[in-house]
């Protein structure tokens, strides 16, 4: 796969990645309060989202217990060989832009597993979120697909994992 980054972005992009896998989360759910407001999923270039296909996985999602919820969201990050992180890899960037949309959305109103009231961003996260918080609405738009573009497992592109016997 190919992702297309502008300069600035892609320095956002690489921090973000390494955070670890927590803080990853953490900041992803910050960004979202921060802009959730500001997301209609009608948005113009909503033709490239398949709201079917991310809501028939966030379905998936929403039934599981609230530990497995958090797990699945955790796989997705590290590329963890899942069923769910299979089906993820194989859906298009904006439609796995909805799909978090979606995930975030059930946070708030308690279908899916919530953040801790006081949870506090470590201080690289919280510059991070400040540089963020600084960029353009394209900008930002551009981070968040190349941030969500290569979670998740390329089906077409791994290993048998002997684990999962996926
Ligand atoms: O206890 O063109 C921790 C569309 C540990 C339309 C945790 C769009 C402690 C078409 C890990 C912190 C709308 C799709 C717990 C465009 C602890 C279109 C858990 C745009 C519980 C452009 C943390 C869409 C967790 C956009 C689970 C811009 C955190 C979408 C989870 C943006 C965080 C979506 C989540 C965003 C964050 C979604 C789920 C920013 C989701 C963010």
């Amino acid at each position: 796969m190919t992702y297309t980054t502008s300069n600035t972005a892609s320095a956002q992009l690489n921090a973000f990645q390494s955070l670890d896998v927590d803080q990853q989360l953490a900041l992803f759910w910050f960004i979202y309060t921060e802009m959730g407001k500001s997301i209609t999923p009608a948005a113009p270039g909503a033709s490239t989202v398949s709201p079917t296909i991310a809501e028939g996985l966030f379905n998936q999602v929403k039934d599981l217990p609230h530990d497995e919820q958090l797990q699945l969201q955790r796989d997705l990050i590290t590329h963890k060989n899942t069923l769910i992180s299979r089906e993820y890899g194989a859906i298009g960037d904006t439609t796995k832009l909805l799909f978090w949309y979606l995930l975030a959305q059930g946070m708030e109103n308690g279908t899916v597993s919530p953040m801790p009231e006081d949870y506090k961003l470590s201080q690289e996260a919280d510059a991070l979120f400040t540089q963020i918080k600084g960029l353009e609405f394209n900008e930002q738009i551009t981070l968040f697909r190349n941030i969500v573009a290569p979670m998740g497992v390329d089906p077409n592109n791994v290993e048998h994992d002997s684990e999962t016997g996926l």
